[in-house]
């Protein structure tokens, strides 16, 4: 099979794989997050470490969230509520490692408003 055709055939399938999908990489300081009922987008995010970062935060849904950086049990960055249709940014500075983003309100979080951040 000529190697371009296996390209080809791997982009197609890699959406496929998984419920969770591939990690998203950006080498961007600047990077966009939205927040719906009840997910986050992307929901497993690697950006760039050394730098100062800002992500901007769009609500898609209906209801309004918040947006909140977490390392374990300790909050790092804080949004407070995004009404429907609105968006916040917020810039920070992160050692690499693993993090997770989520909404603060009810439990909204634990209906799926989390996801996956990298820095490294
Ligand atoms: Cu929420």
């Amino acid at each position: 099979m000529p190697r371009g055709l296996v390209t080809l055939l791997l982009l197609v399938a890699l959406p496929g794989c998984g419920s969770a999908g591939a990690p998203v990489r950006t080498s961007d300081r600047h990077f966009t997050v939205t927040l719906d009922e009840y997910t986050v987008r992307p929901q497993d995010l690697r950006v760039p470490k050394g730098q100062r970062l800002t992500v901007t935060v769009t609500n898609r849904g209906r209801l309004g969230h918040t947006f909140r950086i977490r390392r374990r049990t300790r909050e790092l960055v804080a949004l407070t509520t995004i009404r429907p249709g609105q968006s916040k940014s917020a810039s920070f500075r992160l050692p690499a490692g693993a993090y997770t983003m989520f909404c603060v309100l009810g439990n909204h979080e634990e209906l799926g408003v989390y996801g996956k951040l990298t820095v490294g």
